[in-house]
């Protein structure tokens, strides 16, 4: 079969004295950490997308990237061989999943019925390709923000015949995950907000975005589709203000509309920060709610403020990312979907291997860092006796519910003094330091 990338051989541990730029450093696939292999905790994901589809194009240019198809100019040529480029490359790289958007794997056609029958060549093909290698769909999605149509949103728009041609996109993307075996399906409500609310019915708009979403889990029960469904919050960019601003406005609307039981979040990096959140904030807030569902592993950079897509190479951020996702038992059915393209400099295709494998590295150097925090208990440890004072005496009764604001008045008022006790932060990042620096 003809060779996409023909002088990359596939990318194997060689651990952390290598001086091979192509080989992992810490991200050895089979080593087993705390039970489970490091590719079970992982689950590394590939975004169609910025892989095969991104080409640099920003604001103030056109695309930059070089590519083994830019000589093709057939859309379905260029679409299979993408497909055969794609396969190839995860395999060479040991990414197990790929995710993609309807639009990225196929051209559209004339007619809505000409763009599905695209969309089920290339379905054929991935199945075949999927078969050879091994490699599996960790999500599929439908791209509801591109065209022209979808300006003022998509199940939030104003026209309602918006509102039935994204439904009928949604589910065939549904039905082609399903085909595919993906074990989630995500919706990124791309232009899913507002730009001002003076021509804005934003009831109406948050209604019909929960009305579209419990069609889906209708359409997914109809068709035993049984892969989990993932929001993925972003707070601006393209509109102003997006519905899915957080993970806990997420929570906050799906608990409304009664959604919360069929939904979980899928956390991307850039999209915390973008929130004024950190990334483990999200992370944090999606697990102990139990809606931590799957990760779009990137990073923003800290001086721009919009959604930079950068592979993610910071280790201290990983460190703290594999830390919740740990403590959340991992994230299987969902896993860490690299949505990251490099950068418009970028652009030969060795450069989408450099990438991928930066970003495997730095999550893989995370996930053992945290494993080590974790089994010392020194910050658990810490937190317990930090907030030891609600295991017993008054603490103990307010958390069990056994006292009001008449007790609590009158043991207060019996109180001779508060002792409070220093915060430790800094300590306790010398302590995160040293696991980092320990892997
Ligand atoms: C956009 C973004 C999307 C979603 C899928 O910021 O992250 O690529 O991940 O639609
Ligand atoms: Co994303």
């Amino acid at each position: 079969m003809k060779q996409f990338f023909p002088d990359v051989s596939k990318i194997v541990y060689e651990g952390k004295e290598t001086d091979n730029p192509l080989a992992f450093r810490y991200y050895d696939p089979k080593k087993v950490v705390a039970g489970k292999t490091m590719e079970e905790h992982l689950r590394f994901s590939m975004a169609y997308w910025h892989t095969l589809t991104g080409d640099g194009t920003d604001m103030f240019g056109v695309g930059t990237a070089v590519r083994p198809w830019d000589n093709l100019s057939d859309p379905m040529e260029i679409a299979k061989a993408r497909a055969y480029a794609a396969f190839e490359f995860m395999d060479k790289m040991q990414i197990p999943f790929f995710c993609f958007h309807d639009v990225d794997i196929a051209p559209e056609g004339e007619t809505l019925a000409e763009t599905f029958k695209n969309l089920d060549e290339i379905v054929d093909l991935f199945k075949d390709l999927m078969a050879q290698t091994g490699i599996k769909l960790l999500w599929g999605t439908s791209n509801l923000f591109s065209h022209p149509r979808y300006m003022h949103g998509a199940a939030t728009s104003p026209n309602a015949d918006v509102f039935a041609y994204a439904a009928a996109r949604v589910k065939k993307a549904m039905e082609i995950t399903k085909e595919l075996g993906g074990e989630n399906y995500v919706f990124w409500g791309g232009r899913e907000g507002y730009e001002t609310l003076l021509n804005t019915d934003m009831k109406l708009e948050l209604d019909n975005f929960a009305r579209f979403l419990q069609m889906a889990v209708d359409y997914a029960k109809k068709i035993g589709f049984t892969g989990q469904f993932l929001i993925e919050p972003k707070p601006q960019e393209p509109t102003k203000h997006q519905y899915d601003f957080d993970t806990a406005t997420v929570l906050g609307f799906l608990k409304t509309y009664g959604l919360d039981k069929d939904f979980k979040v899928n956390i991307e990096a850039n999209h915390a920060t973008l929130a004024g959140h950190t990334f483990q904030h999200e992370l944090r807030v999606a697990r102990i709610n139990g809606i931590l569902g799957s990760v779009d592993a990137n990073q923003g950079d800290m001086l721009l403020g919009w959604d930079t897509d950068q592979f993610p190479t910071n280790v201290y951020e990983t460190t703290l990312a594999m830390y919740e996702i740990l403590l959340n038992g991992g994230l299987a059915p969902g896993g860490l979907n690299f949505d990251a393209k490099v950068r418009r400099g970028s652009f030969d295709y060795y450069d989408l291997f450099y990438g991928h494998l930066a970003g495997m590295d730095a999550f893989a150097h995370g996930l053992l860092a945290a494993q080590r925090l974790i089994e010392s208990g020194e910050l658990e440890e810490f937190i317990a006796k930090r907030y030891s004072s609600y295991t017993e005496g008054i603490g103990k009764k307010i958390v069990d519910g056994e006292v009001g604001f008449d007790e609590l008045s009158e043991y207060a008022i019996g109180l001779k003094e508060i002792t409070l006790e220093s915060g430790r932060q800094e300590l306790l990042e010398t302590i995160l330091n040293k696991y980092i620096l320990s892997v």
